[in-house]
């Protein structure tokens, strides 16, 4: 009886709606199964997966060195909190800070935390280390930035849709244009005794994939040097080999003074995000001043280190940007009046669709989904393709061949 509780689309969808908060908007497609880099519907239909859980499954669906280390875990230690130390943490702290050359790790669960994390670092530094007035601290972001969705973090936000009717908002953020380095300039000139930190996303994920001109990150990381402030990269979606890097600000051979990673760090198999920085802006935090019940348990260290493992044991960061470059090539080939624009770096790409009365990029998702790949509009007018990275060239050809059956389609 209970298996046959929930059995087709409607009824599962009916349920989620019935019983679900209303915060999603998911398109109509119902998946039960996973494996590499792609996905089955509740009745076998086969998609591949261009979402990838937002870049979270950059190592594909289930990879199995990741499920074995997590499997084996399981068995042994899942959880201490950080009242004890437990056997894993030290050892996956080490790992993790030579795997992106820092020389210190602060472990928590979400992005939302990380970036929470990251703000509160900066404050501290800013007071302790920088020496600003009490209170006065603050941080600079770009418009239309994602960064989660906690009340810090929407209060840096410029969208209406994650900040309408959720205040009061957190002091503290000046608000510039993205991909404008003068911009940045202007406000610690003015202001900049007072700025302890710039967050920024090396490219913009919820925004479009809004990949800033070259050089961008570079100056923007030396107008911080020049004036004291902590350059802080929200690698969260950009990370983890997903743009053809193992970072994004390795494009610009910049190493920001605050790291923070999220998402893939796991493979997509539990939550686990991590912020990065040296001694000197790390120490600043003492213990019982931040932390988290889950933040390095020791499941999530084992498997963070083995999705990282898997990473560089299959060469997925130099198949991101090859394959990239195909992805973009043959999209830029696709003859319609329908794209306006294709961008993107590594396995981070996006379509920009023209404006049109009768067709949104959501129409376009659902073309694509009935026809064996989902992706999701980002906007009225983008969809974005970030398959899992283990995607071969000859599965990334099957998959362009979709895309291009469902534009000449639509033309
Ligand atoms: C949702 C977007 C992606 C992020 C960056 C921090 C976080 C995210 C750069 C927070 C999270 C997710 C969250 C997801 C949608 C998604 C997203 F469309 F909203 F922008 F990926 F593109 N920094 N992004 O991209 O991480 O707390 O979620 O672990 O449904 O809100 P989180």
């Amino acid at each position: 009886m209970a298996k046959n509780l929930v059995r087709n689309y409607k009824e599962i969808i009916d349920i989620e709606d019935r019983f679900g908060a209303h915060n999603y908007h998911p398109i109509p497609v119902v998946i039960a199964r996973g494996k590499g880099i792609f996905v089955w519907d509740i009745e076998g239909k086969k998609y591949y997966d261009f979402l990838s859980a937002y870049s979270a499954l950059n190592q594909g669906h289930c990879h199995p060195k990741i499920i074995n280390a997590l499997k084996k875990q399981a068995e042994i230690l899942i959880l201490t909190s950080r009242a004890f130390f437990n056997d894993k943490l030290g050892e996956y702290e080490k790992f993790v800070s030579e795997f992106f050359g820092y020389d210190m790790l602060l472990p928590m669960n979400t992005g939302a935390e990380g970036v929470e994390t990251a703000i509160k670092l900066s404050r501290k530094w800013g007071y302790e280390k920088k020496g600003i007035k009490s209170n006065r601290a603050k941080i600079v972001v770009c418009e239309n930035n994602f960064h989660g969705r906690t009340i810090g973090v929407i209060s840096a936000s410029t969208d209406s849709d994650c900040t309408e009717n959720f205040g009061p908002f957190l002091p503290g953020f000046i608000k510039i244009p993205y991909n404008n380095p003068e911009a940045l300039e202007e406000i610690l000139k003015k202001n900049g005794d007072e700025v302890c930190a710039f967050l920024v996303e090396p490219i913009q994920g919820e925004a479009g994939v809004i990949v800033p001109d070259e050089g961008y990150l570079k100056k923007t990381f030396e107008i911080c040097k020049k004036y004291n402030a902590l350059f802080v990269a929200d690698e969260i979606q950009t990370g983890i080999g997903r743009t053809g890097r193992l970072l994004a600000c390795d494009y610009e051979k910049v190493k920001p003074d605050i790291l923070i990673l999220g998402k893939a760090i796991s493979g997509g198999v539990l939550p686990v995000s991590a912020v990065l920085a040296n001694r000197d802006i790390m120490l600043v935090i003492k213990p019982g001043q931040h932390g988290s019940t889950f933040g390095g348990f020791p499941l999530a260290c084992v498997v963070a280190k083995a999705a990282l493992q898997v990473i560089q044991d299959e060469n997925l960061t130099e198949n991101a940007e090859k394959l990239g470059k195909i992805f973009r090539a043959e999209m830029k080939k696709i003859d319609s009046s329908l794209i306006e624009l294709v961008r993107g770096k590594g396995l981070l790409n996006a379509i920009v669709i023209s404006p049109s009365d009768n067709l949104e990029a959501w129409d376009i998702c659902i073309k694509l989904a009935e026809n064996g790949l989902l992706c999701k509009p980002t906007h009225k007018n983008i969809i974005r393709f970030a398959p899992p990275l283990t995607i071969t060239e000859s599965q990334l050809s099957d998959a362009i061949k979709i895309i291009k059956k469902v534009f000449a389609e639509l033309n």
